[in-house]
Order: structure tokens, then sequence, then C-alpha cells
């Protein structure tokens, strides 16, 4: 199934392309160009997805494109680190610098000197996550490892059904539809319409979220849970299920290991228990337990919170038990529609060039890059030289005071490449500017949907920007590289060798035909189709996991992110636990920081409309919660705990539960702290992935 649309070729024109934010929606875009200028971007209404609509952070991309503040030529620091003083210096300069730099730090210390830190401000399959590596790699500098996002996730859901792909459209089929943390309205627009045709069919939308969060409030049912108890609500769902004999007893036993075991466990977990920690009445845990049992097809659809927490591992291993023990992978629509990414034959070992990897080459942890700079985590040689690309930790990377006092040194050389001047870019000795999609080719997959699609380049690079792949390929011959014919490819010829096009699901698609219809679906199991309904999960044995006997240190490649087995993790139980976290009384209120709705990440929160339809940086609490400290709506507050403090504006909502701090992130620090100075660095207990929503905190009036 492709696009038909009619394109004019006139001084105007339409350009098919893709967005490449970090986003399930992975929409296709038409491009409109007058006389070379882009003068506006909507979503493809022939797109199955997309259907139409872009978004409220990229509707009007034209002025992000344009914006007065974009990075238009490489610049050099003039004035102290972080003073935001820079001068012009040509790409010559610049690459002649980075590459001398580089060199004297690998003679001087050695390659393992140079960190390069990058994540998915740009997601396209050329131009994202591993767009560094191969050079990284030849350099033989430090490796770091990007578990920021889904690796936690990830990890869980292989471990239990495998990388099993369904079709998120078969959502509408659905008749009980959980929510599951995950804030579909802001973060996964493009989903609702499919939601909305199941609930016009009689289904029952319920969202579990600390917060009356946009789809919450449009909900049937908001079940408001204290923040990192998602795993003790999934044992409990489980013990009810037992308990009431309304276990799928032929499903399990043909297409699952371990029922007994994880019955054992959830026999620890009744009602009444769950009801103390997670703050959710023992009657609604035994009513969300029955409807969702006896509702099929039911779905369970996640979003990436309920990861971020100590045990954010172990609650997805139990949530994902779910749709087995109920039989919902029976019906088209039922079980759980995540990680299509799946689907898509990207070789993403190659594109990282995994090959090139000096074996024995350390490893640290991105979530640990201020500890890192700041040698906390001791490190020897010590890191010298820092290049960013497609990231900005300073706001997206948890301890944040460490992460600039580390940017700080007068000894760390820094290169950052982006549109703008981050918070991050301020710190640098070199910025380089970044294209946006518009002015680059690249071929993207999707987390949330089915269809590859092409981002034919629209426009000529403004300003000197150049694309992260034409950055590398520059560095590439300032270091002589370039006698490895990866780094002299084409954007098309490295598209040819990023997928495996003779894949199956790639039958009848070709990179040549992608340019011309923008997009097209993968050949896999549609929308009315039950691809497990008889079992055959792409797992060792086709069964789902409920209970896991090796160790957990192998995930699917994707996760792996091409360079390393996912070592020291912690020992994980055989069946998923829950065991309660102390809360310091000193930090009573559990902060979750979910994302905003005009921003995605960090992004767009420095353009006008999107910042005015966010606000500034606030805080929503309960009404109990700030009366008990004298804190009334409109205030100027300060959240903070022992690693930090931000400046916020209060905000009440009975919505919210009490006791829970919401504190959205991607604001920029405007010269203060933000949000993630107040989260811990540490990792979870799978994949090594973050602690984003567990930080606890407390909040006083400002003190000026
Ligand atoms: N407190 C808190 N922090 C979080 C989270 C949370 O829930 N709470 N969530 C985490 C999650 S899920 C994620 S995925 C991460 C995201 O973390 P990041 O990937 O770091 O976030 P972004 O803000 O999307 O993008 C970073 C930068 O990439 C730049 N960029 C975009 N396109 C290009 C390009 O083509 N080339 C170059 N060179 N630069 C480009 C953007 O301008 C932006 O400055 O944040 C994490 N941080
Ligand atoms: N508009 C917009 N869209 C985005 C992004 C963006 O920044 N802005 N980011 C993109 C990225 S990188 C990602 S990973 C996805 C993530 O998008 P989602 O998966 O939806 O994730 P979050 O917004 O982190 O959290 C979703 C909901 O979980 C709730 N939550 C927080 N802690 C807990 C908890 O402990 N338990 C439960 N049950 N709920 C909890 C939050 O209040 C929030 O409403 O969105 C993508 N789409
Ligand atoms: S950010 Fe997401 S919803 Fe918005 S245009 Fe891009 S892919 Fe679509
Ligand atoms: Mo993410």
């Amino acid at each position: 199934m492709t696009s038909t649309l009619p394109l004019e070729d006139t001084s105007t024109r339409v350009v098919r392309a893709a967005c490449a934010h970090d986003c399930p929606d992975a929409c296709a875009m038409l491009v409109t160009v007058e006389n070379e200028v882009v003068t506006g971007v909507r979503g493809d209404p022939e797109h199955p997805f997309t259907q139409g609509g872009l978004c409220a952070k990229v509707n009007d991309l034209e002025k992000h494109v344009y914006h007065k503040d974009r990075v238009l030529h490489p610049l050099r620091r003039v004035g102290p680190k972080g003073s935001g003083q820079f001068e012009r210096i040509s790409w010559d300069e610049a690459v002649a610098e980075i590459c001398s730099r580089f060199s004297s730090i690998v003679d001087e210390y050695g390659a393992e000197a140079i960190m390069p830190t990058s994540y998915l401000g740009n997601e396209g399959i050329l131009n994202g996550l591993n767009v560094m590596d191969p050079f990284m790699h030849r350099l033989g500098a430090t490796i770091t490892e990007r578990t920021f996002c889904t690796s936690t996730r990830g990890s869980a859901y292989v471990r239990t059904m495998g990388p099993a792909v369904t079709d998120p459209e078969s959502i509408v089929h659905a008749r009980y539809i959980i929510a599951w943390g995950h804030n579909m309205l802001t973060s996964n627009l493009h989903l609702w319409p499919f939601v909305a045709k199941a609930r016009k069919r009689g289904a029952k939308l319920v969202v579990i979220d600390p917060y009356a969060s946009r789809t919450a409030r449009r909900a049937d049912w908001h079940i408001r849970i204290r923040p990192g108890t998602d795993g003790a609500l999934a044992l409990g769902m489980i013990n009810v299920i037992i308990a009431e004999g309304l276990v799928d007893t032929e499903y399990v036993d043909n297409h699952t290991v371990g029922f007994s075991e994880l019955a054992a466990r959830a026999a620890d977990f009744p009602p009444e228990r769950v009801e103390e920690l997670t703050g959710i009445p023992a009657d609604d845990i035994r009513t969300l337990a029955r409807e969702y049992a006896t509702t099929q097809p039911a779905v369970i659809r996640v979003g990436t919170a309920v990861e971020n927490h100590p045990q954010g591992g172990q609650a997805f291993r139990a949530i994902f038990s779910l749709p087995a023990l109920v039989g919902a992978w029976r019906y088209p629509g039922g079980g759980t529609h995540e990680l299509s990414l799946f689907g898509f034959p990207v070789n993403f070992d190659r594109l990282s060039r995994v090959d090139l990897i000096k074996p024995g080459t350390r490893v640290v942890n991105g979530m640990q890059l201020g500890r890192v700079l700041t040698g906390e985590v001791e490190l020897d040689p010590p890191i010298k030289a820092l290049m960013v690309c497609n990231s900005n930790p300073v706001i997206t990377y948890p301890e944040q005071n460490k992460t600039i006092a580390g940017l700080k040194r007068d000894d760390l050389f820094t290169v950052v490449s982006d549109h703008f001047i981050t918070d991050t870019a301020r710190f640098a000795d070199i910025v380089l500017p970044a294209t946006t999609i518009t002015e680059h080719f690249d071929v993207n997959f999707s987390w949330g949907h089915l269809y590859i699609a092409i981002n034919n380049q629209a426009i000529k690079p403004v300003g000197e920007a150049v694309s992260n792949v034409e950055l590398f390929r520059r560095l590439a011959a300032g270091m002589g590289f370039d006698d490895d014919p990866w780094f002299t490819l084409s954007d098309e010829e490295m598209a040819e060798q990023s997928l495996d096009w003779s894949a199956p699901q790639l039958a009848g698609i070709s990179l040549e035909g992608l340019k011309k219809t923008g997009w097209a679906r993968l050949a896999l199991p549609g929308p009315d189709e039950a691809p497990y309904a008889d079992g055959g999960f792409p797992t060792v044995d086709g069964r789902v996991a409920l209970a896991v006997h090796d160790d957990f240190d192998s995930v699917a490649p994707v996760f792996r992110q091409g360079y390393t087995e996912m070592q020291g993790d912690r020992p994980s139980p055989s069946v998923p636990d829950y065991v309660e976290q102390p809360v310091d009384d000193r930090y009573p209120l559990r902060m979750i920081t979910p994302r905003g709705h005009h921003f995605i990440s960090s992004q767009y929160a420095n353009m006008d409309r999107q910042l005015r339809g966010e606000g500034g940086q606030h805080v929503t609490l309960h009404p109990d919660d700030a009366a008990g400290r004298g804190l009334s709506a409109g205030d100027r507050a300060e959240v903070f705990n022992e690693r930090g403090c931000i400046p916020v504006e209060v905000l009440l909502d009975e919505g919210v539960m009490p006791g829970v701090a919401v504190v959205p992130y991607g604001f920029w620090t405007d010269g203060a702290s933000s949000v993630s100075a107040l989260i811990s660095g540490d990792a979870n207990d799978l994949g090594r992935g973050p602690r984003y929503s567990a930080a606890t905190v407390e909040i006083r009036i400002a003190s000026a």
C-alpha cells in the first residue's frame, strides 16, 4: 500500500518528507517549498497512520527551520565556558581544530579520553542513533551506552515475548484498552483516532497514571497510582485473575512457561496489600482485573514512564505477562502493541560499524555523564574531549549540576552539533550547525506503526548547516579515515546498506520507489490479524516467558545498540517481583517528569508558540499537599532535594495523586537549574535504564 497523491512540479513544489523526531507516530509529511523556501508542512492525508495531521510541536516547522537563533555556521568559543560568546569560523577551520585537538588527546592520553554522546534528537536511520559510531569506533573512543529510553521496556518485552510485532492499528478491534503510564494524546497522538474508533464500537479506555494527564481526562476511567508501584498493581491483577478463575488455562498451558512460579509470586499480592502499596482502592484493583480478563479483546498500551524507577524492569515484566494469562493474544487487537520497530530490518550493527570497535574498549553509561566528567566516576584515562550530536545532555540527562560542572572544566574540549545554542551547546568550544529534516535526506522506521518512510531533501541547507552524515564524512576525511569506504558513501549508498532490502517485510519496496511514494507498509500481519493467536512467539521455545531462568545479560540487538551486551544488570528474579522503596522523610513528594505536549524532549522549548502552550516550568500538586505547605496556585516556589533546587510556578489540580509532584521536563534552564538537576543517574533494574520518575522532593515558597 503506498500513496498516489499527485505532486505538482513548478516553482511551488511539494516534497515527500518524514518527521524524524523520537516519536512513535513517525509521520509522513508533505513539505511545501516556494521559490526554494519552506512555506509550510502538513501530514500526508493518504498515510494511514498520519491521516493528514501533524502535531502541536511540528505544525509550523518552517518557523523552526528559519528561526532567528539557528546556528548557521561553525562557531568557536571566545568567552568563558557557558558564557555563550562565540566567533564565526569556517568549516575548514572547525574540522582542522577538532582533528588536531582529537589527535593530540589521542597521543597524550589515548583515544579513550575522547567520549561521544548522542541520542535521538534525530531518529532517522542515517542521521540518528548510530551516526557518530563508525567515526568514534575507528578512533577508538570510549563507548557511551545509550539506555536513556526503552532499554528497560524493550529488555522486559523481549525477555517475555521476544521481538513480537503486532499492528498498532489493530487497536480498533479492542473492547478494553488500558493506557498504562502512557499519555497517548501527547506522545502518540496519531493512535488516538484508532482508539476513538474502538470506543465508538463500545470499548472502554482506562488510564493508569499518577495525575490527570490529557489522556486521563478523556478516559472512561482514570486510575491514579503512586509512581513506581506499577509492578505491585500488575501482580495484584494477576492475583485476582488467578483467585477468581479468570485464567485462560488452555492458552497458558500451550503458549507460556513459568505459570506456577508466577502464580506463587502473585499470591503475595492480594488486593488489600496492593492498595497499601499503590494507593489504589482494593475494589478498584479487583474491578480492573475482572474487566480486563473478561472483556476481550483487551489491550495494554504502555508508555516509557513505568521504566523510570528502580524496579521499572520488574514492573514491565509483570505487565507484559498479563495478556498471555487472559488469552488476549487470541484476538485481533488483543495483547499489547509496542515496539513495532522490531519489524523493520535495519542493519544496526552495520550502521554502527561494530566491526571497527577495538577489543576491550571501555564502555560508560551516558546517564552518568556528569559523574564521568567531574571525576566522580574515576576513569583512566580521564575524559578530555566530549562530542555531542543529536542530544542535549544538560536538559535530558540526570544530575544536571554535575553535567554542568563537568562541562565547565577548562581542560575539557567540547564539540556540539545542533540547530541552536542549547543549554549544552553554551558550554562548547566548537559549535557546528546541523541541518533540519527539510535540509537532508533520510529513511525512517517507526516504533509505533508499520510504515517505512523516506525523507526527501526539500531545500538546500540553511546557512552552512550540514547533516550529521556529512559532518562525520568531513571529520573522517580530516582524520584520514576515508581509506574505509564507509566514510565516503553517499547518503543513498548508505541507505542501501542500512536496511536489509531483501527481507520479506520489504518485499516490493525499494529505495527508488520510496523516493517517489514517500512511504510504504511493511509486509507484516495486518490490523485484522492476531499473529500470536496460536502462540508462535519469537522466543527460544515459541512461548511467552512468565518466568526466566537464564541471566538477563542479552537483549535484542537494537537495545544493545550494536556494541555491547547489557552486562552488569542486577540479578533479576526468575519471576517479576515488587519490593517497596523507602522514601526519604526529608523529601516526601514523589516527583514525576512527564513530557511537554508542545515539546519533544527539549526541542521546541525555545519557540514562542510552543513555550506559550506549555507555560513556564511549573509543578502541579494536589490542593491538600499545597495547603499543607502554605502554597497557593500561582506562587513562585522551589522544588528541591539533596541533588538540587529548581524554580517553579505552583499549579493545583485535584486530579493529581496526593503525595505526587508533577514537574514536566524539557524547559531550557534560562540560567537556573531545571528538572534533571533533581534526578539520580543510577540505573534501574533491567537494561540499565534510567530513573527519571523516581526522585523524591520537597517544595517551599521561593526565597526571593
Ligand atoms: N527528566 C526527564 N528527562 C528525560 C526523560 C524524562 O521522562 N524525564 N525522558 C528521556 C527520554 S524518553 C528521551 S528519549 C531523552 C531524549 O533526549 P535527547 O535525545 O537528548 O533529546 P532531544 O531534546 O529530543 O534532542 C536533543 C538535541 O538534538 C538536536 N537535534 C535534532 N535534530 C538534529 C540533527 O539532525 N542533528 C544534530 N546534530 N542535532 C539535532 C536538538 O536540537 C536537541 O537539542 O530524554 C530523556 N530525558
Ligand atoms: N509531545 C511529545 N510527544 C513525545 C515526546 C515529547 O517529549 N513530547 N517524547 C517522545 C519520547 S522520547 C517518548 S519515550 C515517548 C514517551 O511518551 P509516554 O510513553 O507517554 O511517556 P511519558 O510522557 O514519560 O509518561 C506517560 C505518562 O506516564 C505517567 N507516569 C509517570 N510516572 C508513572 C508511574 O510510575 N506509573 C504510571 N503508571 N504512570 C506514570 C506520566 O504522568 C505520563 O502522563 O513520547 C514521545 N512523544
Ligand atoms: S513529532 Fe510525532 S506526531 Fe509530531 S509530526 Fe513528528 S512524528 Fe508526527
Ligand atoms: Mo524517549
